[in-house]
């Protein structure tokens, strides 16, 4: 963490890169007062994303789910923060208005906004829902160490051809933030998407389990990497990834809770059947159109778990933030000599 001589802003670059402070301006950076009183005070606090509710969901259901999710954060004894840019400034924490906002936008009037996107969206005064990846960078920015979400982009299948590769998983590898989701979605390569994060140096853990998530289902059959049942041991780990200064994040990949879990044969058939369509589809646009696809063919199945999932994943990771706190705490505490 660098602050750069007479300026208001601090730049929080990932520990091991250099923050280059050259003629900083001001971020416009806003954040609710109940998020940056419970960051003053150590309390926990969890990110989430906005493109879930923008390009992720369809309206109505995704003001619903919004509020389901900030609702559980707040249940398992953590602060939410939603995050977006909203004309040209970043909000760390939205309120009903806000969220409203995102929700009924039509499509196009908001944009889906990665780490490439961030800094035009700001300079353009532009309004813009964060993916997992400019979640994590604006989190990191903010203080806030663990973010919950569905599931994050990753290697797309035919990846071989057209290099399609989500930036979320560069983000991961590059910016010290606990991203919690049901694995990757299972539109995506999964065993390609293992492979990227174990380069990116990603420190993937299984959630009280042995075989990573492939969201709308509990199991790929591919192995995780690290297996932990305790949140006291994620948060530990995470503590300790900031003490070796490597940067990086690590995800918690939670299986969706059992009852709601979605057959696999039936899914692939969707898979199948959305990315049959998928031709012309390019960019940014592929991971909205499939999600939209798949709600579509499975008659509402497919958001109906989505739901389920990301509920989950929140109360998880309102789970992770307080154990950091606590660790923190008993740091602090250990090296003022407490007993
Ligand atoms: N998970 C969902 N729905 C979504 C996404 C994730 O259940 O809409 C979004 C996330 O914001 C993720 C993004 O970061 O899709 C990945 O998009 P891309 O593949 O274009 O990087
Ligand atoms: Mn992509």
């Amino acid at each position: 963490m660098t602050r750069a001589p007479d300026s208001p802003i601090t730049i929080i670059g990932p520990e091991n890169e250099e923050s280059v402070d050259v003629n900083p301006i001001p971020l416009p950076l806003d954040i609710a007062s109940e998020v940056a009183a419970a960051l003053a005070d150590n309390r926990p606090v969890v990110a989430l994303e906005s493109t879930i509710i923008s390009h992720g969901l369809p309206w109505p259901d995704n003001l619903a789910i919004a509020r389901a999710i900030e609702a559980e954060v707040r249940k398992a004894g953590a602060v939410p923060a939603t995050i977006a840019v909203l004309g040209g400034r970043i909000r760390i924490g939205l309120d009903e208005s806000a969220l409203a906002h995102l929700a009924r936008a039509p499509t196009g009037a908001v944009a889906k906004l990665s780490r490439a996107d961030l800094a035009p969206a700001l300079a353009c005064g532009r309004n813009g829902a964060t993916t997992v990846a400019a979640t994590m960078i604006l989190a990191r920015l903010a203080g806030i160490d663990v973010f919950a979400t569905g599931g994050i982009g990753g290697v797309h299948r035919g990846a071989e051809t057209d290099f399609d590769i989500s930036a979320d998983l560069v983000e991961l590898g590059r910016t010290a933030v606990t991203v919690v989701a049901a694995g990757a979605k299972a539109i995506l390569d999964l065993p390609k998407t293992l492979e990227v994060l174990e380069t990116a140096g990603v420190t993937v853990i299984g959630w009280r389990t042995d075989t990573f998530p492939a969201f709308w289902c509990r199991d790929s059959g591919l192995s995780v990497p690290i297996r932990m049942d305790t949140v006291a041991e994620i948060a530990r780990s995470h503590l300790c990834r900031q003490a070796l200064g490597i940067g990086g994040g690590q995800l918690v990949a939670n299986p969706i809770p059992e009852a709601v879990a979605l057959p696999r044969a039936l899914v692939e058939e969707w898979i199948a059947a959305a990315e049959a369509r998928k031709r012309g589809i390019a960019g940014k646009a592929v991971t909205p159109f499939l999600l939209g696809r798949i709600a579509e063919l499975s008659a509402g199945r497919s958001l109906h778990a989505n739901r389920a999932l990301v509920l989950d994943n929140a109360r998880l990771a309102a789970e992770i933030a307080g154990a950091i706190c606590s660790e923190r705490q008993s740091g602090i505490a250990a090296a003022q000599g407490a007993p």
